[in-house]
C-alpha cells in the first residue's frame, strides 16, 4: 500500500499495532506486536486497504506515518507528562480501576483529566484528517471515549464505532466519576457502541437513562441527545463478546516441537500429578492473591503436597510505574515466598512463580502441559487467556476453572465456575479439577472447544463490521 490522502476504513487505538525493536547490530525496526486485537483486525485491513491511528509506545516521539506490513501507519505523539497523566493517570489509575469495580481505589485527579481530553482531541483530529468521505472509522477501548463525539463534530459524513475492551460498570459505581456526563456524551458521538458482555451494554444504558431520562434508551436503541436544530440521531448499544483466533492456536499446539517442550516443562517440574496454570499481566483484577491464598491453604491443609502438585503462575510485567501495581507485585512476590518457604522442598517447589513475558511457543506449551487452567479473575471484559487454554486442547483433556466474574464465563458454561472471593468454594474447584474422571474432562472440554471454535475472532469482528454498515445504509 502507498502513502495516500484518506483511507475508506480507520483503526484508532491507544498503541499502534507495532513494537518498536532494536536489533543488535543496533538497527531499529517495527515488529508487528503479537496483540488479540491486531490479529482480529488483520484480515479486514488487508481487504480494506485500511489505515491504524496511535501512540508508538514511546514518549516524545514525534514521526511521519509510515507503512508496516501492508498497513498504513499514524503515530501520535505523546509527551512524557501526557503519557503519564493521560495514559498511567487517568487511563490506568481513574478509568481502570473505576470500570473493574473499583478493586482498587481509583485517583480522580482534574490535570489528568484534562490530558485525557487535550490527548483524545488529538487521536479525533489525527483521525479525521486521514478519514475519506463517508469513511468507517472503528474506536477502540476505555483510553479513547471521547473520541467519537470529537471526531463526529469535526466530520458528521463518518461512520463511527466503538468497543470497550473492558468493562462497564454500574451506575451505582459509574457515578462517582466526576466527569461522567462527558464520558457517556463522548462514547454517544458513535453510531455502534460494543460491549463485551450484555450486562455492560445494559450498565451503559442504564447510565444514559440515569442521566438524560427513562425514554432515552428502547432496547438496544439510544436517542442521542443533540443540540436544538441539529438532526435527531440514535445510536445501537450492544454485545460483540471478543474470541481469539482458534485455529492459529490449535495449529501451533499441534506442532510437534510445542507439544515436545509440553513434556519438557512437566519433567522439568518433577513430573508432577497435577500442574496448576495462571497466566495473567500482574494486574489486581486478575485475582492472582486469591488463586495464591486457595492453593497455599491446599498444602497446609495436607490437601495435596509440592511434588503432588504445582502452581506454575506466569505475570507478565504490567503499568510498573502505577502504584497499586508496585504494590501488588510485591504482596505476591512476598506470599509466593512464604508458599515456597513452608511447603517446597529441595527437589520440588509449590510454585514456580515467573515475572517475564514469553514468545507465544512457550505460552501454548504451557497450556498443552497444565492439568488445571486457573482464570479467577475478579473482574474481567472477556479473558482471552481462558478461550486460549481450550482452543489448545485438541487432546480434549485439561480443565478449565473460570470466574464467574469474566466475561468469557458467559459463554464457556462448561467450564468449572467459581466465585474467587469464595476461598473454600476454590479449594474445592481446584481438588475436583485435579482429580476429575478423563470422561468428565473430555465432555467438558469438547464443550468448550465447540465454542471457541464457532465463535472466534474474525466472527466478532465481523458482527462489529456489519452492525456498523446497518448504520451506514440506515442513514
Ligand atoms: C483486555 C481486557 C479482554 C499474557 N502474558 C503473555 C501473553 N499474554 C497474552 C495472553 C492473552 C493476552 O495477553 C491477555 O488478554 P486477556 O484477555 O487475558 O487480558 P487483558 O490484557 O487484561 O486484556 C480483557 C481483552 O482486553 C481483549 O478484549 O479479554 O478482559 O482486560 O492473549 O495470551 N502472551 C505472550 N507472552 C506472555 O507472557 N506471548
Amino acid at each position: 500500500m502507498t502513502d495516500r490522502d484518506s483511507y475508506d476504513f480507520i483503526v484508532v487505538s491507544n498503541r499502534l499495532p507495532v513494537d518498536r525493536v532494536v536489533d543488535p547490530d543496533g538497527t531499529a525496526r517495527w515488529q508487528r506486536s503479537p496483540g488479540g486485537l491486531v490479529t482480529a483486525l488483520e484480515p479486514v485491513m488487508r481487504a480494506s486497504d485500511g489505515a491504524w491511528v496511535g501512540w508508538a509506545g514511546k514518549p516524545d516521539l514525534e514521526l511521519e506515518p509510515f507503512t508496516a506490513d501492508d498497513t498504513y501507519l499514524v503515530p501520535v505523539t505523546l509527551s512524557a507528562d501526557e503519557v503519564a497523566d493521560y495514559y498511567e493517570g487517568f487511563s490506568n489509575d481513574t478509568l481502570w480501576p473505576l470500570y473493574h469495580d473499583v478493586i482498587a481505589p481509583p485517583s480522580y485527579h482534574r490535570e489528568w483529566w484534562d490530558a485525557y481530553v487535550r490527548v483524545n482531541r488529538r487521536f479525533a483530529e489525527q483521525s479525521a484528517a486521514i478519514a475519506a468521505p463517508g469513511a468507517t472509522v472503528w474506536v477502540q477501548d476505555y483510553q479513547l471515549q471521547l473520541v467519537p463525539k470529537m471526531l463526529r463534530e469535526r466530520r458528521p459524513d463518518l461512520v463511527i464505532g466503538f468497543f470497550n475492551h473492558i468493562p462497564f460498570p454500574p451506575y451505582g459505581i459509574y457515578a462517582q466519576l466526576p466527569w461522567r456526563r462527558q464520558i457517556v456524551e463522548g462514547l454517544l458521538g458513535a453510531d455502534v457502541i460494543g460491549f463485551q458482555r450484555v450486562a455492560d451494554a445494559g450498565n451503559f444504558t442504564r447510565a444514559v437513562r440515569r442521566l438524560y431520562g427513562a425514554n432515552s434508551t428502547k432496547g438496544s436503541e439510544v436517542k442521542v441527545p443533540v443540540a436544538q436544530g441539529e438532526a435527531p440521531r440514535t445510536a445501537i448499544a450492544k454485545a460483540f463478546p471478543i474470541s481469539i483466533d482458534a485455529a492459529m492456536f490449535e495449529e501451533l499446539a499441534r506442532q510437534p516441537a510445542v507439544q515436545e517442550r509440553a513434556a519438557e516443562i512437566r519433567r522439568e517440574l518433577g513430573n508432577p500429578e497435577t500442574i496448576y496454570l495462571g497466566v495473567d499481566r500482574l494486574d489486581y483484577t486478575k485475582g492472582i492473591r486469591h488463586r495464591l491464598k486457595a492453593f497455599g491453604e491446599l498444602l497446609r491443609d495436607g490437601r495435596t503436597t509440592a511434588g503432588d502438585s504445582v502452581l506454575v503462575q506466569v505475570a507478565s510485567p504490567s503499568r510498573e510505574r502505577v502504584e497499586a501495581y508496585m504494590q501488588l507485585r510485591d504482596e505476591i512476590e512476598l506470599t509466593v515466598g512464604r508458599i515456597n518457604g513452608d511447603y517446597a522442598t529441595i527437589g520440588h517447589s509449590a510454585i514456580a512463580y515467573l515475572h517475564h513475558g514469553y514468545p507465544r511457543e512457550e505460552m501454548v506449551a504451557l497450556y498443552l502441559a497444565a492439568d488445571v487452567m486457573l482464570v479467577t479473575a475478579l473482574r474481567d471484559g472477556m479473558n482471552l487467556v481462558a478461550k486460549e487454554y481450550v482452543a489448545c486442547r485438541h487432546d480434549n483433556d485439561g480443565v478449565l476453572i473460570l470466574s464467574e466474574f469474566a466475561g468469557a464465563a458467559d459463554e464457556l458454561k462448561n467450564a468449572l465456575l467459581v466465585n474467587p472471593h469464595d476461598i473454600e468454594g476454590l479449594k474445592d474447584a481446584m481438588t475436583a479439577a485435579a482429580g476429575m474422571p478423563q470422561r468428565e474432562r473430555a465432555s467438558r472440554m469438547r464443550a468448550l472447544r465447540k465454542r471457541v471454535r464457532e465463535n472466534d475472532v474474525a466472527r466478532w469482528s465481523r458482527g462489529f463490521l456489519d452492525e456498523l454498515a446497518r448504520a451506514k445504509d440506515a442513514r
